[in-house]
């Protein structure tokens, strides 16, 4: 019941054949009662047979070439394999028992000894015909099995291929997948090795590289419509638009079907080498939802004469005995052979038999006229050669290590003992040997040699289906890919222009399952999602990303903050209360004002220095003050600007210095003050008293509080000197460039003698703020003191409370209102007697004599 080719007249040399002419087996209803009988087979495939008139035809070369084994000629027995394992092991054991026998025999199979075998197409088949022959070592050419597996020498030791293996295919799949950058696709693959180790490859290639599988689904081995709805809605409710499905054509048109039937669009497809350009899928009505499907396909060559080959069959020609023929010629113009079918099965009607082998029978009866010329068939489309190139190489490599078997030398053989086989007895084992090592050049130039798996290198043509003039599908080459698995190098081409894409745009598809994050943001995962689906979170403050797709955030330097759009770190703005802002310029006119104002007093102390009141005052006593206060004034310039080291250290000690120097000398004059109280009053109860300051004593009291200052201050800038210190936590977005005041310690005992010494000042003109002379200015002195301490007192919380440069500006405002108040309640008064009222500056009031007028 196998059906196949037989034709070993007069031949020395047979090559078995293994091609599925079918594409099923049909179900039996065998019960155990009967002996099992090898099941019929359906669905008859064009393409199988285009690829056996190949074989044939390159027997036919070898056996008329001078050339290559001319000494023999070449015959071939093939068998169907329904695309079936089992039909295909049921195959191979004919080959190797030789009809009925149990006993493996392949010495007179058909008549003549068996060299080799080409075949059994697709990879599920070859492995389980591998596994057998491999057994005997018997040498196996596989022209169309690609699965990765059969490159293991250890399972399979005698198989060979001319196809590449699908290694390169998937990683071909994963290169194409990351050059157009989609990181979200599903795959689909046929249940057998072919689809399963090739999308196995596939994954794992492709998630080196970051991608991630949106679905995976299985295409069922025998046709289940609810599995076949379940990819389809797998695939319509995906949102990966990028599909990978690695099946046989056979396996995959009944979910092509399917999805005809569902208007699912905007996919596309990346077909792997079975069914890129398989006639059985690129049909017309599917190019909605098809057109654009990349897909690779194996080697192409134009085959010289074999058009002329194929069309010469006819069932009444030839062999005569080739039930495929008759077969062939029935489905390719559809009708039915009466006669030579009943004399074929005697006792059999001619219904009996079509009834047995197909469903629905043609009513016209064939005539043999029938001209192939006439009609379309896959089985005489030359245009895409590829497989079917396969299986001629797989011919010639069988025919070519036959020829290097024969062209031993004697003697100089590589078997033990320097033995050569002999072309017509030969072990199979031997044949293998010159297979693995056969190095030969086909006619297209392409040189065939095998690697130590027993693989060739890979190479593949991209193709893109294309619309051909509105009205056929055409493959149009778009690039090619390259492996070489022995330096593991790949090489991708790919000509985008003329790449046709089925999307709405006509752009290139996208295929992500979240878009990629823009510089500022990073990538955040999802829990429990793949990789590829993530959310952009926006950097904080403070971080940047500046390349898309970021996982992390990364901190800017110290002296950095990041943009608003946190793309990039940029410097961080300095602050400082510099003399170019209307608040420094107010200040330091302020400044200079109340310096000035100081100047004009000392101004006019000299013009009226022999007024009565300017003589009350000790002259340098005065100067002494009025310097004081041109220093403390000054010094608030001091603190605008910005903040280098000297100036640091300069801002605090002048002007403790100098409010130091004031306040002890302003305790110099209210020393006095107080003592002449005293007098005053000794004078009074009758008493004489001498106690009378004289100006030295007063200065005296004015340089030893400036001393101790001095004193102070030096320990201070010598032992823990201010420094200028950038600020960066009190704010993210700035630095602030401030003045580190070393020691707070020190500080304090600066300030605090400047308080010492404004207490006592305060305490002194409080007891002698009643004594009626020099204008009342006791009682002036106290005021200043008070204003002094409230504007101190109210200092330290403001100060402590502001922030960055205005923290310095409170700090000159102190400095300013606590100046003008001095000079406010000192000199004011008394320029206002020298200069607006002359009448009063006489000796009797001043000295003390007449009797104030204010209370
Ligand atoms: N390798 C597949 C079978 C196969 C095939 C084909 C079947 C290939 N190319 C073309 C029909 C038509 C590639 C396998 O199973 O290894």
């Amino acid at each position: 019941d196998l059906h196949g080719f037989v034709e070993s007249k007069d031949h020395e040399l047979i090559i078995g054949g293994l091609f599925p002419f079918h594409f099923r087996t049909i179900l039996s209803n065998d019960t155990d009662m009967e002996e099992p009988k090898s099941p019929k087979c359906e669905g008859f495939n064009f393409r199988a047979l285009r690829w056996t008139r190949a074989m044939m035809f390159a027997i036919d070369e070898i056996n008329k070439r001078q050339d290559i084994l001319p000494k023999i000629s070449l015959g071939y027995q093939i068998f169907d394999t329904c695309f079936t394992i089992s039909k295909s092991v049921e195959a191979t054991l004919s080959f190797l028992t030789g009809q009925n026998e149990t006993h493996p025999n392949f010495r007179c199979s058909a008549g003549a000894p068996l060299a080799a075998v080409i075949g059994a197409g697709g990879s599920a088949l070859s492995i389980a015909t591998a596994r057998i022959l491999g057994l005997y070592y018997f040498p196996q050419v596989g022209y169309a099995s690609s699965c990765s597996v059969l490159s293991d020498k250890f399972q399979f030791p005698s198989f060979l291929r001319t196809i590449p293996s699908d290694v390169a295919q998937s990683k071909g799949f994963a290169d194409l997948v990351t050059y157009f950058g989609w990181t979200w696709v599903g795959t689909i693959a046929a249940d057998d090795d072919y689809g399963k180790y090739g999308i196995k490859v596939f994954k794992e290639e492709v998630e080196k590289n970051g991608v991630c599988i949106a679905f995976s689904e299985t295409i069922p081995r025998i046709y289940s419509k609810e599995a076949i709805d379940g990819i389809v809605k797998a695939i319509r409710q995906s949102t990966a638009n990028v599909i990978v499905i690695f099946s046989s054509d056979i396996d995959l048109s009944p979910l092509m079907e399917a999805l005809a039937e569902s208007n699912v669009t905007g996919k596309t497809y990346i077909a792997s080498e079975a069914w890129t350009t398989s006639a059985l899928i690129a049909k017309p009505q599917y190019f909605s939802f098809l057109g654009g499907t990349i897909g690779f396909a194996i080697r192409r060559a134009e085959i010289k004469g074999f058009e002329e080959f194929l069309m010469d069959i006819h069932p009444e020609h030839g062999t005569g005995t080739d039930d495929l023929v008759y077969e062939f010629w029935e489905e390719a113009f559809n009708c039915t052979w009466p006669t030579q079918r009943a004399a074929f099965y005697t006792n059999i009607t001619i219904e009996a038999i079509v009834a047995g082998r197909k469903r629905n029978i043609s009513p016209r009866l064939c005539t043999g006229k029938e001209k192939l010329s006439d009609i379309q068939n896959t089985y005489k489309d030359v245009s895409e050669l590829r497989i079917t190139y396969s299986v001629y190489k797989s011919v010639y490599t069988i025919a070519h290590a036959l020829h290097d078997l024969d062209a031993c030398v004697k003697g100089r053989g590589p078997f033990p003992g320097n033995e050569c086989a002999s072309l017509l007895d030969f072990e199979p084992w031997q044949l293998m040997y010159y297979l693995k090592n056969t190095i030969f050049q086909v006619f297209t130039n392409e040189s065939i040699k095998f690697d130590e798996s027993g693989d060739v290198d890979g190479y593949y043509d991209i193709l893109n289906w294309q619309w051909h003039d509105n009205k056929s599908l055409s493959f149009v080459k778009i690039g090619h890919y390259k492996y070489l698995a022995s330096k593991s190098s790949n090489e991708l081409r790919i000509d985008n222009s003329s790449i046709f894409w089925n999307t709405i745009n006509s752009q290139p598809p996208l295929s992500v399952c979240s878009m990629s994050c823009i510089p500022g943001t990073r990538k955040g995962i999802r829990q429990g999602e793949p990789v590829c689906c993530f959310d952009c979170i926006p950097c904080a403050d403070g971080e940047i990303t500046n390349e898309t797709d970021a996982r992390e955030c990364i901190a800017c330097l110290p002296d950095f903050w990041s943009n608003s759009f946190k793309n990039e770190c940029v410097l961080k703005e300095v602050e400082f209360l510099n003399t170019d802002e209307a608040l420094g310029i107010t200040l330091i006119f302020l400044a200079v004002f109340g310096a000035s104002l100081v100047i004009a007093f000392t101004i006019i102390y000299i013009i009226y220095r022999d007024t009565a009141l300017v003589k009350a005052n000790d002259r340098s006593l005065s100067f002494l003050i009025q310097f004081s206060l041109v220093c403390t004034f000054m010094t608030s310039i001091l603190f605008v600007g910005k903040p280098v080291e000297w100036s640091c250290m300069a801002r605090q000690t002048t002007l403790a210095l100098g409010f130091s120097l004031c306040l002890s000398s302003v305790l110099g004059k209210t020393i006095v003050l107080m003592l002449a109280k005293r007098a005053a009053k000794a004078k009074k109860s009758g008493k004489t008293s001498q106690i009378v300051m004289k100006p030295l004593y007063q200065r005296i009291v004015a340089i030893t509080g400036l001393i101790i200052e001095v004193g102070i201050c030096t320990a201070y800038l010598i032992l823990k000197p201010p420094w200028v210190y950038k600020n960066m936590e009190s704010q993210n977005i700035k630095i602030i460039l401030e003045c580190n005041e070393g020691s707070i310690e020190f500080l304090c005992s600066m300030f605090g003698f400047d308080v010492f010494l404004a207490i006592l000042c305060f305490i002194t003109a409080f007891v002698a703020r009643k004594l009626p002379d020099n204008f009342n200015e006791a009682k002036f002195i106290t005021f200043g003191m008070l204003v002094f301490f409230i504007v101190w007192i109210s200092f330290v919380p403001a100060y402590l409370s502001t922030r960055g440069k205005f923290k310095v500006a409170v700090e000159i405002f102190a400095i300013l209102a606590s100046s003008f108040g001095l000079l406010g309640c000192i000199y004011v008064p008394k320029g206002y007697i020298i200069l607006i009222k002359p009448e009063r500056n006489t000796e009797e009031i001043v000295g003390g004599k007449a009797q104030t007028n204010d209370k």
